[in-house]
């Protein structure tokens, strides 16, 4: 038999969704918006997995699988519909999903930005806006304030520099800018509204600790690349490992290698790749992990990780390599602090619609009656026994 692989006492397994890819209806939303107009969605979100009337369905998922987190986040859209008018009905709607987390044992991770913007903020320039990040912190300061005491992680803003790269460099995301001035000015506010955010946090009730989740990595630089690969990944992950020392936690988000040519990223790729047409490269959590722990010198969560892909076995197969590469960063003593696989529903995956399946629980559209694949239970042992 093959060794036991043992993570650290009160190690965070857990799973993770975002508001926009499960709620349904964020009709209040600039992504909502730019499904309906933009004609760069493959399908609108819809209903989603309808998880604002069944989030304690999912709950009970994630519980009964042996889980003991769950990360998700809430929709500022629906908590400020209009300019400084904060909602108190949906704000006691998320008092209630973190109950509802606290009652069945999981550790709510909570995070506050998840790639969308109410349309009143996409209207007066989003991340452009010089009131960027005073809206983030007065919208911070009132989660902390009604949501604080219940908190168990919080995240600023998921992916600052995704949503700095495909809205202002490759123009897909919302507000569909190509401009690379415009692209780096963006990467600057974004830390400087996670810096608002995290004093907005911390100014209300619970000590937990928070931090921001960055995309992150694998970079490999073909022949002659390796200058672009470095100037890509400054903007990219650099940058931000630097501003975030200091922080509680970095979470690291990792799906992939990005593989640079003298020319620019190369985005077709041959050979083993998953269903999103990225490599399939489970390594990148080990790789990742390390470099963020060495760079950032703070503790490490993998706030997101896993694999879009119809045949479920090859969800096994790449989580149990990503975790045999955390489990080595753990082995060396890196502080990682937990894993989240994402996600726990197959859901609405942004520009790509309901294609992709990232879930360890299948959903039905029409029904929304959900059911767990063999890799929610594989994974689910894992957690039980806080070891592979
Ligand atoms: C992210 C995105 C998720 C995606 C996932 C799969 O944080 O990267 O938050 O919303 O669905 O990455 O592409």
């Amino acid at each position: 038999m093959s060794e036991r692989l043992t993570f650290p006492d009160n190690f965070l397994w857990g799973t993770a969704t975002a508001a926009h890819q499960i709620e349904g209806n964020n009709t209040n939303s600039d992504w909502w918006r730019h499904e309906q107009t933009s004609g760069r969605v493959a399908e609108p979100s819809g209903d989603a997995t309808d998880s604002w009337h069944l989030y304690e369905v999912d709950l009970d998922i994630v519980q009964q699988l042996g889980l003991n987190s769950y990360r998700f986040s809430i929709e500022w859209a629906r908590i400020e519909p209009a300019e400084g008018q904060f909602s108190t009905a949906t704000l006691m709607h998320y008092r209630r999903v973190l109950t509802a987390c606290h009652a069945r044992g999981l550790v709510p991770v909570v995070t506050l930005h998840h790639f969308t913007l109410p349309q009143w903020v996409a209207d007066a320039g989003g991340f452009e806006s010089p009131q960027i990040a005073y809206w983030l912190g007065r919208y911070a300061t009132t989660v902390g304030a009604a949501l604080g005491d219940l908190i168990g992680v919080g995240c600023t803003i998921n992916e600052p520099n995704i949503v700095s790269v495909m809205g202002y460099r490759h123009g897909i995301f919302p507000p569909m800018v190509s401009d690379s001035a415009r692209y780096v000015a963006v990467h600057e506010a974004m830390r400087e509204s996670h810096r608002a955010m995290v004093e907005g946090l911390k100014s209300g009730p619970g000590e937990y600790p928070v931090g921001l989740t960055l995309s992150m990595s694998e970079y490999v630089a073909l022949d002659g690349a390796e200058e672009k690969m470095r100037k890509i990944r400054l903007e990219m992950e650099d940058k931000y490992l630097d501003a975030v020392r200091g922080d509680d936690f970095l979470g690291v988000q990792c799906y992939s290698k990005s593989v640079i040519a003298p020319k620019g990223e190369v985005f077709h790729h041959d050979g083993d790749v998953t269903d999103m047409g990225y490599p399939f490269w489970p390594q990148c959590v080990e790789h990742t992990v390390r470099r963020a722990a060495a760079t950032a010198q703070v503790p490490i969560i993998v706030t997101e990780n896993g694999i879009a892909a119809t045949d479920d076995t090859r969800r096994i197969a790449y989580l149990d390599e990503a975790l045999r590469g955390l489990h080595r960063c753990v082995r060396d003593g890196i502080d990682v602090r937990g894993y989240y696989q994402w996600s726990l529903l197959d859901n609405f995956e942004w520009s790509l619609g309901y294609a992709m399946q990232f879930g360890i629980v299948e959903v039905d559209r029409s029904t929304f009656v959900r059911t767990p694949k063999p890799s929610a239970l594989w994974y689910g042992e894992i957690a039980k026994n806080n070891a592979l």
